[in-house]
């Protein structure tokens, strides 16, 4: 699939013009093209040749072309040219937190600064202090930017490690030899965050898969190559291993693989308490191998019920597994609907309607259409006014569709005070109200705090979205007083949201364990600005299997009419 491609050739684009300060109009249709293609479930290769392109949303007749050269050639000369006028590196630098095209350039005309390095260089030597308009804090927060960004580096985020995965997997799985494939580490425990790919394969001919996993398209380099592990580096520079073993290890070696390293150091003691001898071949009793074909034979052979991937981090499993008490993790299936999404009303690029139909596609029963309030403005926040009209829009599509809920609401802004952006008879006329902070994340972990339990202490807000800001590889987790925001939660009857998008899963597993723990209440929403990021609940359902979180701790796995939309206890 060239998506991909083409998706980042046009983001550069919008990047590149705005640092040249060109026409926002411009600007924001490369931007939606972008947003659009990446996201888009089909492949634009096949798109082009039934002649289909212009049918995806925001694409006109000069796009299309350039999308078309892209397909064809792979480059677009448009860009080469920009990248005459405007050095690469000036791009990455706007992966940097706090740094936007208009510093880029300053940066660039007065320092010479072209890329990262030069700028990690000059802030350490103090040179970036000395510029109008910048001090020794913007050089604190430079530095402190490029950490996150190299943090995140390090990392692939969960979309990009399943994407890659399914593909290997599903060309292993293609080898004649080749018995049965699966993702093993980190990723099969669905980690936020995964550092490279482990693939195990159950095959009696290993030196034949290998052969074929090393030669496959996007393999780079191979790093090493032998009959039982090889690994490669792909063309974008992530690592996969693949691991061959007989049938008769395979629940074995699947179990050693997944991890975590602490649940297999615990499994390994408990073996060992029983006179058995467990490592990736089996479980023996002496000699004699007693399991090892499967994991549900492994777990059972240590008299332990299975455990799910998820739950494989030694936080108590062990104990819970053992008692029986383990939870029964909620599903993908049990969603019945989204409730934070956007339209075109504010940021996002599919209309409601799209929303509705994709939401009808997967089987859900309602759907909130929560756009921006009125102060965010660079995000199409809506005034009054526009909330008239968007409500009867609503109404109408609620006419239209009966076999779902559209939901009228709101993602509304909790201001640097922790007041709502819009009054409470404003509120009061939602289905559903959403808080959320966009700005002041820099304040002290006691000012967010008391701002979020403001919010909370809110009869019409009903949930709180992304509760710690935190998006991965360009800006950390404001730090939040956990303990206090629950206990007002609680208190309050307020939801928190485990938002679906793969740079954000926030509230993360630790922080919806505990707030499982402190009896509040769990939303998975995907906060979709397309009708296809509504794909991405399988993320954050994965984030709330990891927190041990069960089909009732999740707000919406209530069909409709259990669904508690308001505040019960005020
Ligand atoms: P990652 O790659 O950092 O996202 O995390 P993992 O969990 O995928 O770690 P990785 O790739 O180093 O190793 C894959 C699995 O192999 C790991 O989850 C458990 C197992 N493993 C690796 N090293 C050890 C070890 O030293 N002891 C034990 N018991 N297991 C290990
Ligand atoms: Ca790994």
């Amino acid at each position: 699939m060239k998506n991909r491609i083409v998706a980042e050739i046009f983001k550069d684009i919008a990047q590149m013009l705005e640092i040249k300060g060109e026409n926002h109009f411009r600007i924001r249709a490369y931007e939606r093209a972008s947003q659009n293609i990446d996201s888009l479930p089909d492949d634009v290769e096949l798109l082009a040749k039934e002649d289909k392109l212009k049918d995806i949303p925001g694409i006109g007749k000069d796009l299309e072309e350039k999308m078309r050269e892209i397909i064809s050639t792979g480059r677009l000369k448009y860009l080469d040219e920009l990248k005459k006028e405007i050095p690469e590196g000036l791009l990455q630098m706007l992966d940097v937190p706090g740094i936007g095209p208009k510093t880029a350039k300053v940066l660039y005309e007065k320092l010479d600064i072209q890329d990262i390095v030069m700028l990690e260089r000059m802030a350490h030597a103090g040179k970036i202090r000395e510029l109008p308009g910048m001090g020794e804090k913007t050089e604190e927060n430079i530095l402190a930017g490029i950490d996150i960004v190299k943090k995140g580096r390090e990392r692939l985020d969960l979309r990009t490690a399943m994407d890659i995965a399914e593909s290997f997997v599903s060309k292993l799985e293609k080898i004649k030899e080749v018995k049965k494939a699966d993702a093993a580490g980190s990723l099969r425990r669905v980690k936020e965050t995964v550092r490279d790919i482990d693939i195990l394969v159950s095959s009696k001919e290993p030196g034949k898969v290998m052969d074929a996993f090393t030669g496959f398209d996007g393999v780079k380099d191979v790093l090493a190559k032998g009959p039982a592990k090889s690994s490669i580096r792909t063309n974008d520079n992530i690592q996969v291993d693949v691991r061959v073993v007989e049938a008769e290890s395979y629940g074995a070696a699947l179990m050693y693989f997944t991890g975590s390293k602490e649940h297999n150091i615990k499994l390994r003691q408990i073996a060992i308490k029983k006179g058995l001898k467990l490592n990736e071949y089996g479980i023996f009793k002496g000699e004699k191998r007693i399991a090892g074909k499967t994991e549900e034979e492994m777990y059972k052979a240590l008299e332990l019920s299975y455990i799910e991937p998820e739950l494989r981090e030694d936080r108590g499993e062990f104990e819970a597994s053992a008692q029986g008490n383990l939870p029964d993790l909620v599903k993908l299936s049990d969603i019945k609907g989204d409730l934070h999404a956007h339209s075109t009303w504010s940021d996002g690029s599919s209309s409601i309607e799209e929303m509705v139909i994709k939401a009808k596609e997967l089987g859900y029963e309602y759907i909130a259409i929560t756009d921006h309030s009125q102060s965010l403005k660079i995000a199409g926040g809506l005034d009054n006014h526009t909330l008239e009209l968007k409500r009867k829009e609503i109404e109408r599509l609620g006419n239209k569709y009966k076999d779902i809920k559209v939901l009228f609401g709101a993602e509304v802004d909790i201001n640097s005070k922790g007041e709502m952006d819009y009054p409470d008879d404003v509120l009061k006329e939602m289905d559903i109200v959403i808080g959320a902070i966009h700005a002041g994340f820099k304040q002290s972990k006691e000012v967010i705090t008391k701002r979020i339990i403001k919010a909370c202490e809110n009869k019409y807000v009903h949930i709180v979205a992304h509760p710690t800001g935190r998006l991965w590889g360009s800006r950390d987790a404001y730090d939040i007083d956990f303990q206090e925001v629950f206990k007002a939660a609680r208190d309050t009857n307020t939801v928190f949201e485990i938002n679906s998008f793969p740079q954000r899963l926030d509230l993360n597993d630790i922080n919806a364990r505990m707030a499982k723990d402190s009896r509040v209440k769990i939303a998975i929403n995907t906060d979709s600005h397309t009708a296809e990021q509504m794909d991405m609940m399988r993320f954050g359902v994965a984030v709330a299997r990891r927190a041990w979180l069960e089909k009732k701790d999740v707000l919406n796995t209530a069909t409709f009419n259990k669904l508690k939309l308001k505040k019960t206890m005020f």
